[in-house]
């Protein structure tokens, strides 16, 4: 929920309208699209959708996979704040998987494999964008590169994306100092860690 800063102009920004989605345009090497639902995708060792039932799953597979999901919106004038859930279930050992977040083509933030300890869950995110927040149209990405490395995947989460936009109210701004992703604590991690290793390979890779 944007509030109490200035209202959402994201459209489906829980991918609920599934896929092909009518906002996002998507794309995936392997998938066709890195929409998913867990009947169709399975769970990536994962939570699988931080609401819904639809979500945006990147990497997830052993081979080259480039993938994206884009929209363009109106910032409008005032003040900015891009928000989302990102949970990154499993990572490669080494190797440079990426999941990068663009506004036009400026890079905000890039996950790596480096990231997957902070991330073991889903966890809230914001960025203050208010450099773009001109009126104008912009356009807002998720993408990622996850390169090939036997037996290991990464796979990057993405739900409940929204751009917090307008004339900033005085409780926003009292608000508006930007977060920093909560630690998240060893007992989430253990409670993890014990059904991905029992489960194996196969369960962390996304169906076809
Ligand atoms: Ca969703």
């Amino acid at each position: 929920m944007c509030q109490p800063l200035p209202p959402n102009v994201i459209q489906d920004g829980s991918f609920e309208a599934g896929s092909p989605n009518p906002y996002w345009q998507e794309f995936s090497t392997n998938f066709g699209t890195p929409l998913c639902t867990i009947p169709t995708c399975g769970s990536g060792s994962g939570s699988g959708p931080h609401s819904g039932e639809w979500w945006a799953w990147f990497g997830g597979i052993d081979i080259l996979e480039q993938g994206y999901v884009r929209q363009n919106v109106t910032i409008p004038a005032g003040i900015a704040v891009l928000q989302y859930w990102l949970e990154i279930p499993v990572a490669a050992s080494q190797g440079n998987d990426y999941l990068t977040v663009m506004i036009d083509n400026t890079p905000i933030v890039t996950y790596t494999i480096a990231s997957q300890p902070q991330f073991q869950v889903y966890t809230f995110v914001q960025h203050d964008i208010s450099q773009f927040a001109n009126g104008a149209q912009h356009h807002v990405r998720f993408e990622s590169t996850t390169y090939d490395h036997p037996k290991e995947i990464t796979n990057f989460f993405i739900d409940d994306v929204e751009l917090c936009s307008g004339a900033p109210t005085s409780v926003a701004l009292a608000r508006f100092e930007v977060q920093s992703a909560p630690v998240v604590s060893p007992a989430w991690l253990l409670v993890l860690a014990l059904p991905a290793a029992v489960g194996g390979w196969l369960l962390r890779r996304r169906v076809r």
